[in-house]
């Protein structure tokens, strides 16, 4: 698919954007909802939360007193920015789901001042969010070239373009929690793909702690991830032609301490059929049935170091939060 055209013609020699999505997101939505709703146990992957509405909730979550995670990956980042920049002499950040790149310009700012930056490649399924944020950072870092990517860093990573020097591979937020263990270190093999020797993959993992810390981060007292939670039914209402009732479902937030990862569920107030008329398909409930929405994994160095190791990539600095609430991971490729 060719590159759109940038809106802004004084921003047109900085500002590249490249869709991947030509409605191939709409059917993800389509296989998922058909797969993970038949199965016994009920499924469906988290990234369908994020429409405008999701996004915007996920923004209301980072602010809550209980959810940590964001403040802390903050501090750490703040704290760290100019040894990072130091230790990768980084030309280049590319941010994998950068979204409003809220924590991004502390990056970017310490490599501003080392003189050294050049180029951000966000990549980032809302089109709206890589738009919007290559904008922004084009005008916020006079010289900065931008070379936006609408697409899903599960299958268009072969889209991000070739390095053009040393540079930063970033994966923020804990996202990387997402994938159960398998799928986990897939991906992070996809990611090391984007890393030549000179490179370094910086990744934000949640860290493992009191589940009632962690509980509480996922079922706040305000009811906004409850929202969040049941907006993947909205999703599914609005674009498979679905008639869910969320207000159908209990939000549900448990630790599961064997796996040592948050689990979050839509439970069944009521026995009831919905019906998804875009696939012809009625999804039944028992009353009490869960469906699984999201596993939110949560690490030791041990874990991150393993999951690394397979995919071929080496621990550089393990930086951490004063409460060892959340790490930051700086790796490359291993020598090996
Ligand atoms: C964006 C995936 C890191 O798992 O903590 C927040 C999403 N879910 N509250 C997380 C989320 C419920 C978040 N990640």
């Amino acid at each position: 698919m060719a590159p759109s055209q940038p809106r802004q013609p004084l921003a047109e020699a900085s500002i590249r954007i490249d869709s991947h999505l030509d409605g191939s997101h709409e059917r993800s939505l389509a296989e998922d909802v058909l797969d993970g709703l038949t199965r016994p146990f009920k499924e469906l992957p988290p990234k369908h939360f994020y429409d405008a509405r999701g996004a915007e909730l996920f923004d209301r979550i980072c602010e809550l007193p209980e959810y940590y995670p964001t403040r802390a990956e903050r501090a750490i980042l703040e704290q760290s920015a100019d040894e990072l920049s130091t230790l990768t002499n980084a030309v280049e950040l590319v941010e994998l789901g950068s979204g409003t790149a809220a924590k991004t310009r502390v990056l970017l700012d310490a490599l501003d001042a080392a003189g050294t930056l050049e180029r951000y490649i966000p990549v980032d399924v809302t089109e709206s969010m890589v738009r919007d944020c290559a904008e922004a950072l084009a005008q916020e870092y006079p010289g900065l070239r931008v070379h936006g990517v609408i697409g899903d860093f599960e299958r268009h990573l072969d889209r991000v373009p070739p390095a053009t020097g040393p540079r930063i591979v970033a994966f923020l937020g804990g996202t990387i929690g997402n994938f159960p263990p398998g799928s986990r270190r897939r991906v992070l093999r996809q990611i090391a793909r984007l890393l030549g020797p000179a490179d370094h993959l910086l990744m934000g993992t949640d860290l493992v702690k009191d589940p009632r810390v962690l509980e509480a981060a996922y079922d706040d007292a305000q009811g906004v991830t409850a929202n969040f939670n049941r907006n993947v039914l909205r999703v599914i209402n609005r674009e498979l032609q679905a008639d869910f009732d969320p207000e159908d479902f209990d939000h549900v937030a448990l630790f599961d301490p064997h796996n040592e990862w948050i689990e979050m569920r839509l439970r069944a107030r009521r026995e009831h059929t919905t019906l998804v008329r875009d696939l012809d398909l009625p999804v039944h409930f028992d009353a009490g049935e869960e469906l699984r929405t999201e596993i939110s994994a949560k690490f030791t160095p041990e874990r991150l170091q393993g999951d690394l190791a397979a995919a071929g990539l080496e621990l550089v600095r393990w930086l951490t939060d004063p409460d060892e609430l959340f790490a930051l991971s700086l790796s490359r490729l291993s020598s090996r």
